[in-house]
């Protein structure tokens, strides 16, 4: 859709009338995950006018220093962290928020609260900020049964079970990219209207990529199949062309790319840090879920272990090994990490044919 083209139309698909369509197919719905997500959609839009402003304003550097009024200024992430937190308790749709800023849980008080668990890094790839690199809000939502009493469990459950991702790109545009598990749409801001309108109907990642994006500054300290694979994306041996490198250390920008022009994103582990850097609930699981959802795939190069069941026979050596998918990881602690590997749906199957093969060893 070329939305430049279409300054006269009057039938804009705006990020609300996209909602209020996708809950009219559903005619048991309250309105709850409209009221939610429109309050989401605001928090992208003060953290944006934010980022925008963030030279002008000094919100850049160290929290704790003070501007020229003795006033105590924000870091950019802890000012984003206070508006998702207050729009979201605020829309009284949300009874739990785990927050990448925050060590604890939030448990929203009974009176505000709503049947919705949100997971969310406020400012992802914040040691970009002061240089002017994309940088974003990452987001996943997990949906309580009615009248549950929300406890911690509720967010520590596989991203399989989320109902909705999703980030926001503060970038040279500001891009809301999001799905509530029936395909991938994303939505532009229109700075004149103060609207998301939708720009990239039903995203489909190509099914394999010529890009592969990965710090490669901690090649040293990486595994074999993860070596091998770098390896064989610049030094391809079956005939095909050598892949191109492309890493902005910005996770929501990095995605970004991936999954419009197809490729692989990786963050593995290293000997230095055996579960990798990204954080599951809010780094691994929403963007694996947009991955999913847009044909690619996600994979943790890890092996789950499945016993198999059979009566009288002893247990011991019969199992299969399967690879985990990034969804079916089950986090144990609100903060925990997994390497994760995601992007075009063939670029993924070889590594984790890498892994495969390593096991077999
Ligand atoms: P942050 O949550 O502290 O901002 O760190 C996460 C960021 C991601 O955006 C990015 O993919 C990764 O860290 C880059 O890490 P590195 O600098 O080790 O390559
Ligand atoms: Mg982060």
């Amino acid at each position: 859709m070329d939305h430049a083209a279409d300054a006269h139309r009057t039938d804009l698909m705006t990020i609300t009338r996209y909602v209020l369509n996708e809950q009219s197919k559903h005619p048991e719905s309250r309105g709850d995950f409209t009221i939610l997500l429109s309050h989401i959609v605001l928090g992208c839009k003060f953290v944006c006018s934010a980022v925008n402003k963030a030279g002008l304003a000094k919100l850049i550097g160290l929290a704790g220093e003070t501007n020229v009024q003795g006033e105590e200024q924000k870091k950019l992430d802890v000012l984003s962290n206070e508006v998702f937190i207050k729009a979201l308790v605020s829309s009284g749709r949300t009874c739990i928020l785990v927050s990448e800023e925050d060590e604890e849980a939030t448990f929203v008080e009974p009176s505000k609260r709503g049947k919705y668990c949100v997971v969310f890094d406020p400012l992802d790839g914040s040691s970009n900020i002061d240089c002017g690199v994309s940088i974003g809000t990452i987001f996943g939502i997990y949906a309580l049964n009615d009248g549950d009493e929300p406890k911690l469990e509720d967010v520590l459950q596989p991203g399989k079970n989320m109902v909705a991702a999703g980030y926001c790109m503060y970038g040279s545009s500001c891009t809301l990219v999001v799905s509530t598990g029936a395909g991938v749409n994303g939505f532009t801001l229109d700075p004149s209207l103060g609207e998301f309108i939708l720009t990239h109907p039903n995203i489909k990642i190509p099914k394999k990529g010529k890009i592969y994006s990965v710090n490669e500054g901690n090649a040293t300290n990486w595994d074999g199949p993860t070596a091998k694979y770098v390896e064989k994306c610049k030094f391809p041996t079956d005939g095909s062309p050598a892949k191109s490198l492309r890493y902005i250390g910005s996770m929501v920008a990095d995605v970004h790319r991936t999954l419009l022009y197809g490729g692989i994103f990786l963050y593995p582990a290293d000997k230095k840090s055996p579960n990798g850097k990204l954080r599951v609930l809010y780094e691994v699981f929403p963007m694996s879920f947009l991955m999913e959802q847009a044909g690619g795939q996600a994979f943790t190069g890890k092996q789950r272990v499945r016993f198999l069941d059979f009566p009288n026979i002893n247990r011991l050596g019969l199992f299969n090994r399967f690879v985990l998918q990034a969804l079916d990881l089950v986090p144990k602690k609100i903060h925990d990490r997994s390497p994760i590997f995601l992007g075009s749906y063939d670029d993924v199957e070889e590594i984790k044919a890498l892994y495969a093969a390593e096991e077999q060893k």
